[in-house]
């Protein structure tokens, strides 16, 4: 049997090369060997303000945007976390086999309630929701960048609290890493690649060339004098060359770094050149995607109805371990 694999992607706002390097590249590739499903999760975006005017343009554009960037629904089910209600229901239950110490030590919660003027009860659950997302579909692999690590660890604790106090039902979860775990703020590559820090901190994957250029090119490179260890912004620079480049191409920079001769107008020159040359074509398909939303709405329908029927069939068999639910009344 296919190993399965499962992830989450957020509607909130486009994607950026972070989130494609670090987890999208690994959704696509995965597609090809397991049975792959993945969620735009848009209960995960209600747990910090949002207008709802805008979230459906949102998810729909997140799943044109997944689309372009090569998931096949033919291989892999896309859905939206909203359409399929086991996943809160399961949330509830993994609730009650979380200890509140646990939430409290995760530090993606600590550091975006620090950025909410409201700190909703909702962020504080998100990882157990996401617990749940996995392990609805009993998904044993997880393509994630390496923010999602410690709330993967939970993931693991809480199921094997489940298999241990109701029986053996939920696999062990496994992060998938990409070559970019962790891509950098091109304005301040001491943190993490992210919309929340605001525009200037991420490149998007659909972002018009200039603006990616003008970013590549007043990305951060060395602070103060070029010390032993490659700085930060040039290793991230460096890092967007090698996913994007030819290894030809790598290697020449590389080598003209080493030797000291390299100037970084060059590097950010190359980078920008090849990001273009490989975002191009995803771009492309992503145009012609927006003239056709109905088909993406066909495939998040599609994509929702297997998802729940895989859902309803698990949920059963977690309610009757619980003893909860109408069947466990029947004689
Ligand atoms: N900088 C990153 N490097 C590598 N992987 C990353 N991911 C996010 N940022 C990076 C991975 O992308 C996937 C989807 O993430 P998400 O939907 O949780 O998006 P996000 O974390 O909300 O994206 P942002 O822009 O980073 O959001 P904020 O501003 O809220 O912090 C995940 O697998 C994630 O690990």
């Amino acid at each position: 049997m296919k190993e399965r694999v499962f992830s989450g992607i957020q509607p909130t706002g486009e994607m950026h090369i972070g989130n494609y390097f670090g987890a999208v590249v690994n959704y696509v590739r995965l597609q090809e060997q397991h049975d792959c499903i993945y969620s735009i999760v848009d209960y995960h975006a209600i747990t910090v303000e949002h207008d709802p005017k805008f979230l459906p343009a949102k998810v729909l554009s997140m799943a044109a945007d997944l689309l372009a960037c090569g998931i096949d629904p033919k291989r892999a089910i896309l859905f939206v976390q909203s359409h399929v209600p086991e996943h809160t229901e399961l949330a509830w239950i993994f609730n009650c086999l979380t200890s509140f110490g646990d939430l409290g030590r995760m530090t993606q919660f600590k550091d975006k309630s620090e950025q909410q003027e409201f700190v909703s009860a909702g962020l504080f659950d998100y990882p157990v929701l996401q617990a749940a997302d996995i392990l609805l579909y009993r998904a044993s692999k997880v393509p994630v960048g390496e923010d999602q690590l410690q709330h993967l660890e939970l993931a693991r604790r809480i199921a094997r609290r489940f298999n241990g106090r109701f029986g053996e039902f939920f696999p062990e979860v496994e992060p998938i890493l990409s070559e970019a775990p962790r891509l950098m703020s091109p304005a301040d590559p001491g943190q993490k690649m992210s919309k929340s820090l605001g525009d200037k901190h991420y490149i998007g994957v659909m972002e018009p060339e200039a603006s990616i250029r003008e970013k590549i090119k007043t990305a951060v490179t060395d602070v103060g004098p070029r010390g032993e260890q490659m700085s930060p912004g040039v290793a991230n620079l460096f890092l967007i060359l090698k996913l994007s480049a030819d290894s030809k191409l790598y290697a020449e920079l590389e080598q003209a770094y080493q030797a000291g001769t390299l100037r970084y107008v060059r590097l950010k020159e190359a980078v920008a050149e090849s990001l273009l040359g490989m975002l191009r074509p995803l771009q492309a398909r992503r145009r012609e995607l927006e003239k056709d939303l109905g088909s993406v709405r066909l495939v998040l329908e599609d994509g929702a109805s297997r998802a729940r029927e895989i859902a309803q069939q698990n949920m059963k068999e977690i309610r009757r371990l619980m003893g909860v639910g109408p069947e466990s009344l029947k004689a």
